[in-house]
């Protein structure tokens, strides 16, 4: 595919409200895009990195430097002789697929093997100040019709919420929580504290680089291990399911280099029957409805961080994604389905830049 020239678009959209996790606060979301233009169709792509090297080791400003200076220049050879930068990969990779599909008029959903029309909506909670206040936050989530909740913690703020989501809103709601690798094994005792709660899963308890330190947790606590920040690729997640590290896994295609690789683990963890589930960087609704397409495929049994826009943004880029029944809709048009809206886009963009490659 001949490509005329790629534009990075940095845009900064204001959150709704403060996001805290157990790595810090957001309280806006600073997007990188990538628009790559061909004779025949533009792609989009939304880099998911964040701002600071907290959640993992790539930040927006970074990702933008090694798009310009290599990744951009090295397009159409091979990409993996450099090394990580797996989101800013994922950003240019999803991009020209984008591109291409438009082109040949087929859905990304279609073409990475979605089998469903709409996939379940889950809502990831932030840290609050008091326990009065998440109840609060729950209660007006689930009135939207989220299906699951997923609770942010840390070091304390853990029992205590999830004893308090309980009691409040029954045992037979969906629950989980994630800790953004904010203990250590030495917490185990405290952890298997949370097994009396009926949750789906643990979220990434431990270090990113501790598979082993996992495994070892996993025999101390009965609530499931899935892992985050330690699924880099398709061989990280080939080694976890081998040691025993996690029994389910959260696929963000940002975080694994794509939507190919994102669909390789996918596959892999089917084989080994390994629960799957998309999840979120607060995108924007050019990332987000790559997500849904994602979250449509077979082995995605458990509903994912794929919120509506309402979520985070009173404006998306896109047209909102809404839930309908607890649900969203799958885009159904060639490529990623949605584009930004010209206006909107125009008002949020910060800075663009044009590498142009003939
Ligand atoms: O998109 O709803 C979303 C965010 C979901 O909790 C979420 N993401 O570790 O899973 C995670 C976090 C990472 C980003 S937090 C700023
Ligand atoms: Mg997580």
């Amino acid at each position: 595919m001949k490509i005329d020239g790629i534009e990075l678009r940095r845009v900064a959209m204001p959150l709704k409200a403060p996001f805290r996790t157990s790595f810090g606060v957001a309280t806006s979301r600073d997007v990188l895009l990538v628009r790559v233009v061909t004779p025949d169709a533009e792609g989009w792509g939304e880099c998911v990195a964040l701002p600071e090297p907290r959640y993992n080791a790539e930040y927006v400003d970074g990702a933008a430097e090694v798009l310009r200076r290599f990744l951009i220049p090295a397009l159409g050879r091979d990409l993996a002789v450099f090394k990580g930068h797996r989101m800013a990969k994922a950003a240019l990779e999803t991009a020209v697929l984008d591109a291409r599909l438009r082109a040949s008029g087929e859905s990304l959903g279609h073409f990475l093997g979605a089998e469903r029309a709409r996939v379940p909506s889950g809502v990831s909670v932030g840290i609050m100040d008091s326990i009065p206040e998440l109840l609060d936050a729950v209660e007006g989530y689930l009135a939207e019709g989220y299906v699951r909740i997923k609770l942010k913690i840390e070091p304390g703020w853990d029992v205590a919420p999830v004893r308090a989501v309980r009691e409040r809103f029954g045992e037979d709601l969906p629950l989980q929580v994630d800790a953004n690798a904010a203990y250590s094994l030495s917490d185990a005792p405290h952890l298997a504290g949370l097994d009396d709660f009926g949750l789906l899963l643990i979220e990434q308890p431990l270090a990113d680089d501790d598979l082993v330190q996992h495994a070892r947790l996993a025999g101390r606590v009965r609530t499931p291990i899935c892992l985050d920040e330690s699924i880099d690729s398709a061989a990280h997640a080939a080694a976890a399911i081998t040691l025993g590290a996690c029994s389910i896994v959260n696929i963000k295609p940002g975080r694994v280099g794509g939507y190919l690789e994102a669909r390789r683990i996918h596959d892999l963890c089917r084989a080994h029957g390994v629960a799957v589930w998309c999840g979120g960087m607060m995108e924007t609704g050019i990332g987000r409805a790559a997500n849904v397409a994602l979250a449509a495929l077979p082995g995605f049994t458990l509903p994912g961080d794929t919120s509506g826009s309402s979520r985070y943004f009173a404006t998306d880029l896109t047209a909102p994604f809404e839930l309908a029944d607890g649900h969203l809709a799958v885009p159904a048009g060639p490529g990623i389905g949605v584009d930004p809206e010209p206006d909107v886009l125009s008002e949020v963009t910060v800075s663009t830049e044009w590498i142009p490659l003939t």
